[in-house]
């Protein structure tokens, strides 16, 4: 057994008696009320999920296991010669909770290796497809053709133990994150790059292999690793997170759960709002002639998109209160190494001209930029300009997260997903008797 695999059932181990005593000696403790704005209103803020993966703190924004992004840039092993760390390491911390040295890094990177071949009838899956097919159809569709190599479903119907469930979602977890930077790039060469495909190299790590198959040289690796150790995870209550956890719920494997996940994030008020953001952009640049705006005119580029009905992408959360911590690790990366770039420039006006706006309209409750705000300018500059392959990048890093969460969503035994629904009629009763309350 590798020695992430065992650290995890170490840790599942102990992890459970907590749960179990959580639910057997508190479990009718009361942590919170569902008002009727919130039970029509996407359930904003309703305490009802559990992850021990990542936190999301309003104000301070993200900690994986416990850490803040600069924390886990600085202290997870790094790439030699290279300023992010590896992903495999990353990974490793999602899934334990612990830093990993660097030979259980180098383990990690082995198990990949081993896991990592992509079976032909996948390519010839995506190929089938009509070219101008979204590439998250595609990323989607591939995952989902690979839905056969599941070992649970095998397990299961062997009989498998509940209780040792997580080991076949782990195996099954881990060869389909080995796979994902190949099919990724494939799409991308093959989509937009003649079909001039690049094989993989196997002594890249995950994150220097993904550029090295894009084609594309360093920084770039930098930029892959910092991307997908961005976009893993945001807590369990996002839609592709939360559709993630509620399909695996079911028992649906790990590929049923990873490609409903990604057709979540691929709505224009999630992922794909790094795709919108960088469209917008270009609409400006055009209307413009290209020259950078002043404070004036943006205002009025905003005011107009909001005139007429349509948010302005990468502003706004529904948790955040704050600038987004993965919007200020993106810029600064930007402010590092593309200073002077046309559309960083752009964005940096948003930055400046979006929030008093959006404070004045008076309808966000959060006026800051979110992560999508700032990621396409990065890709746009090292030279990956077809914005709508921007949310299969967050989707192979979103996969990292919503894997851990499934591993240890099975671990720790919870049950199939089931709010209960009522009826209009039932909640326009229940508020008639709330307000009859409020006037005796
Ligand atoms: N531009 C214009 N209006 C916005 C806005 C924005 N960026 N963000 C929120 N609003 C509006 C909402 O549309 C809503 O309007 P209505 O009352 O007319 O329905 C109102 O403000 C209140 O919304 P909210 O409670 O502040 O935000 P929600 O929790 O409902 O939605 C989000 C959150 C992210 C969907 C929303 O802020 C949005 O649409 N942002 C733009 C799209 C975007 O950047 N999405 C990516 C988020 C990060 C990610 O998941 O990747």
């Amino acid at each position: 057994m590798s020695t992430l695999k065992n650290k995890l059932a170490q840790k599942i181990n102990e992890w459970r008696p907590r749960t179990e005593r959580l639910v057997k000696e508190y479990g009718d403790v009361k942590i919170g009320e569902v008002t009727i704005g919130q039970a029509i209103g996407g359930m904003r803020g309703v305490k009802s999920l559990v992850t021990d993966i990542s936190y999301l703190d309003p104000y301070e924004g993200i900690r994986f296991r416990g850490y803040t992004i600069p924390e886990v840039l600085e202290k997870l092993p790094k790439v030699p010669n290279c300023e992010m760390p590896y992903v495999e390491g990353f990974f490793y911390l999602l899934l334990t909770g612990d830093i990993p040295t660097i030979e259980e890094v180098k383990e990690v990177h082995e198990e990949f290796n081993k896991r990592k071949k992509v079976p032909q009838y996948v390519f010839d899956v995506i190929r089938a497809m009509p070219r101008d097919t979204h590439p998250m159809t595609m990323f989607s569709a591939a995952i989902l053709a690979m839905q056969r190599e599941s070992i649970f479903v095998k397990k299961y119907h062997e009989g498998i133990n509940k209780m040792d469930y997580w080991d076949p979602y782990y195996e099954d977890a881990m060869n389909l994150l080995a796979k994902l930077p190949e099919i990724a790039a494939h799409i991308y060469r093959m989509k937009y790059k003649n079909d001039d495909i690049i094989p993989p190299d196997p002594n890249l790590d995950f994150g220097g292999n993904f550029a090295h198959m894009m084609g594309i040289g360093k920084p770039y690796d930098d930029v892959a690793r910092l991307y997908f150790i961005l976009h893993s995870d945001h807590e369990s209550g996002n839609v592709s997170a939360h559709t993630g956890h509620l399909v695996a719920s079911a028992l649906s494997d790990i590929y049923y759960a990873i490609s409903a996940m990604l057709d979540g994030l691929a709505g224009p008020l999630h992922g794909l709002a790094n795709e919108e953001v960088l469209r917008w952009i270009q609409g400006v640049m055009e209307k413009m002639g290209g020259k950078v705006p002043t404070e004036e005119e943006m205002k009025k580029f905003v005011w107009d998109t909001l005139k007429s009905g349509q948010v302005i992408p990468g502003y706004g959360h529904a948790v955040l209160r704050k600038t987004d911590p993965r919007y200020m690790a993106q810029r600064e990366f930007c402010l590092k190494h593309l200073p002077d770039d046309l559309i960083f420039k752009y964005v940096d006006i948003l930055y400046k001209v979006v929030p008093p706006i959006l404070v004045e309209q008076g309808k966000a409750k959060n006026p800051w930029p979110n992560v999508d705000a700032q990621s396409g300018v990065i890709q746009w500059y090292y030279g990956v300009r077809e914005y709508e392959f921007y949310t299969v990048l967050f989707g192979v890093g979103r996969a990292l997260g919503v894997c851990s969460n499934i591993i240890w969503a099975r671990a720790l035994g919870y049950p199939i997903e089931r709010p209960k629904s009522l009826t209009t009629a039932m909640l326009e009763e229940i508020a008639a008797n709330a307000t009859k309350k409020v006037e005796a």
